[in-house]
Parts: C-alpha cells; structure tokens; sequence
C-alpha cells in the first residue's frame, strides 16, 4: 500500500518541490490549501511542476483546529509535514499577530490534531536559521544558541521548541529542520533571491530599468529548495526523531549573489542597482552561516546544487517566464 503524507503549505515554494519527491517516492500525496476568491486555491508552483492532478486537495487552515483534527482523521497520514507559515520576514513587523497565530500556534494545531487522531505519524516541523537571529557562534549548528530578531524568527523558535515537547512529552516521531535560505525557480518574488532574477530579467527584456534593494552587505547561506525537501523526506525515514542543520556551509552576501545574475544577463550591476532605505529592516540578521555536518553523518544528505547554477536557473525561468 502507497505510503500517505499530508502536506501543509502545498501552495509554496517547497510545498511544491516536496510534493514532487514524495510523488516519485510512491505516495498519496494530501496537500493542505486554502481557499482564495481568484482562484479557489492557487496550484500554480503545482502547475508548473506539472503535479497538480497527482495531489489531493484538502480544504483548510492552520488556524482551523477542527479542520486539522477532521483531515487528519479522514487522510490517516503515514507521515505530516508542516510547511504552512506567514514567511515573509519584513511583513512579521507589519503583521506580528498573524504571524504569531500562524507560524507558531499554527504548529500546535497541527501537532494537536496528530496526537489526537494519528499519534504513530511522524511529523516534519518547518523551522528556520531566522531563529539564530542575532549570532552567537560564526557557524551555527544545533548546538548554537537561538537570539531570534524578527516576530517570525520569534514565532518560529516557538514551533521548533513545541515540537520538540511533543516529542519528549506524548512520544511523538516529531522532527525539525533548521533549514537555511533556498530558493529556486518557484520562490515567492518577494524574497531576495527571486526579487533580483525577475528584476534582471525584466531590465535584460526592457521591462524596466532599475531594481532597488535594502541591506546588500547581509550574508546568507543559500542553498536549492529541491536539495532541501529531499533532507526534509530523509530526516523523517530515519528511526529516531530529531533536530537538524540544512545548510551548505557557504555565505555570501546580498550584492554578491545579485552580481551573479547581472553578469549572466550580460548586464552591468551599477547601472541599475539603487539601494533605498525604505526596504532596510527594523532589526538585521546580519550573517547566516550553517554546519550541516550532523545529517552529513547521521544520514548522508549533501546538497547537489550550488549559489551560482541556482541563481542561472532562476534567471533563465524568468526570461522564459517574461518573455512569453
Ligand atoms: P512559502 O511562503 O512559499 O509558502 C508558505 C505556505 O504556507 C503557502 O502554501 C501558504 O499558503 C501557506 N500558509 C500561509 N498561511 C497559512 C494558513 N493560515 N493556513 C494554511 N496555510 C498557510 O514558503 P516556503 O515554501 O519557502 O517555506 C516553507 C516553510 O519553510 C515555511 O514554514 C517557511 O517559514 C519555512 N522556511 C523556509 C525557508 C526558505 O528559505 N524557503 C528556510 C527555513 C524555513 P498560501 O499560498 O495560501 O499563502
Ligand atoms: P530572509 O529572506 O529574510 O533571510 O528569510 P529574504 O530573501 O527576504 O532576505 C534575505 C536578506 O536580503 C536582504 N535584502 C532584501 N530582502 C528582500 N526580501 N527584499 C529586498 O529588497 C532586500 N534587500 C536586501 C534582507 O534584509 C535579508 O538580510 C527567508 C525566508 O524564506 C524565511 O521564511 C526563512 O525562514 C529564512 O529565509 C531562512
């Protein structure tokens, strides 16, 4: 019998590239999604992945306990994922609340209705190098100390910290990923990544002349979404639950990372870039740097794809995508 994962954030970025893998994997794969007025739920990061037949809808809400508890009871999954968050970390200042109801409650309903309905699912909690936040080591591993500095890194560190009582206190087979930044093709224009490939793309076509970013000194350790759900699908095979770094061990700054993708355009960066102060945050995190050595060794996972074959990638989509 086909193994059964139920998916929250089916809509988003790795929602998407999860349910790829877990479809290739042989699963029946339930994807958690909420309705909107414009579309009744939004499967373009499904559609362009061509997967959007091959996953079972599923009507709901992380703030809908009842929802959750009906759907875990009606799915039986063999395994949950918890991806659903407000995720954008400049919008948690705009939206603390929501933030908080979701990003952190939001894991307690899901966690609530497992334990009630389904206790022998394992479960995958969505967590997030933001949680370093203000840095205390200059790698950060699981050992690091936590100093969130966003109320989404605050919301999140309150996901991780629930799931992890879950697990000592009901038995739950609950594990984190403290996933660093990836991005690709299908990420939300609004992160940085994306924000700078469709802005090249648009000046390389003559779409527009300028693209206008914050902080370009902050560092991240970016990585590739689709390497990233497949440690998400191998934290969760293991026999032991538990927490882990995905990273890649490699920081690069902001204007370093744009300077990629100019170059591949053939585009000379200084002609466009504007720095505006409208798009600084209240609080930085200056400089993200992960040690993925613990699923190294515990399970293997390597990333495949590095910063500047991503970065090419996603240019490329957003030339095909602006051109048609
Ligand atoms: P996205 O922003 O692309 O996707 C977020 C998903 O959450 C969307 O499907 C969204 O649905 C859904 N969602 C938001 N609010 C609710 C709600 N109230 N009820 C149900 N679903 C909701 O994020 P990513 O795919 O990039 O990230 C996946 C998860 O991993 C998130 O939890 C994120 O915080 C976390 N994370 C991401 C990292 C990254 O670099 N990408 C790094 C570390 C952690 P809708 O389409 O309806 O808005
Ligand atoms: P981040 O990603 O906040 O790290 O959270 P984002 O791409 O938004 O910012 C990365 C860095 O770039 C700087 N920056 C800008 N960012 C955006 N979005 N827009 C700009 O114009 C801009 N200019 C400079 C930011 O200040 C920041 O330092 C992402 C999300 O996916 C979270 O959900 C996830 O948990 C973390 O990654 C790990």
């Amino acid at each position: 019998m086909a193994k059964k994962a139920l998916v929250t954030g089916i809509t988003g970025q790795d929602g998407a590239y999860l349910a790829e893998l877990l479809l290739k994997n042989g699963y029946e794969v339930h994807g958690l999604a909420r309705r909107s007025s414009t579309a009744d739920v939004n499967l373009t990061r499904l559609e362009w992945l061509g997967i959007e037949r091959d996953v079972r809808i599923v009507d709901g809400d992380l703030l809908d306990l009842s929802g959750l508890i009906r759907t875990v009871k009606e799915v039986k999954p063999d395994e949950v994922y918890n991806l659903g968050a407000q995720s954008f970390v400049k919008s948690s200042w705009q939206q603390p609340l929501l933030t908080g109801q979701v990003t952190a409650l939001g894991v307690t309903n899901v966690l609530e209705a497992v334990r009630i309905e389904r206790p022998e699912a394992r479960f995958y909690q969505a967590s997030s190098s933001e949680m370093y936040g203000l840095i205390q080591e200059p790698m950060q591993s699981e050992e690091t100390p936590f100093y969130p500095r966003s109320p989404y890194a605050v919301a999140k560190l309150y996901g991780h910290w629930i799931t992890i009582n879950y697990r000592e206190s009901f038995g739950l087979h609950a594990s984190s990923g403290i996933l660093f930044n990836h991005e690709s093709p299908l990420r939300g224009i609004e992160f940085v990544t994306r924000k700078v490939t469709d802005a090249v793309a648009r000046i390389k076509l003559g779409l527009a002349k300028e693209l206008r970013l914050g902080n370009i000194d902050a560092k991240r350790d970016w990585g590739h979404s689709k390497d990233y759900v497949r440690a998400m699908w191998m934290m969760l095979q293991q026999d032991v639950a538990d927490d882990y770094v995905i990273a890649t061990g490699r920081t690069t700054t902001v204007r370093d990372m744009c300077a990629i993708a100019f170059k591949h355009a053939g585009l000379n960066m200084n002609d466009h870039l504007v720095i505006d102060p409208e798009l600084f945050r209240p609080a930085e995190v200056d400089v993200l740097l992960g040690n993925p050595e613990k699923a190294r060794k515990k399970f293997g996972w390597t990333p495949k794809i590095g910063l500047e074959e991503m970065i090419i990638e996603m240019v490329e989509a957003d030339l095909k995508r602006l051109s048609k």
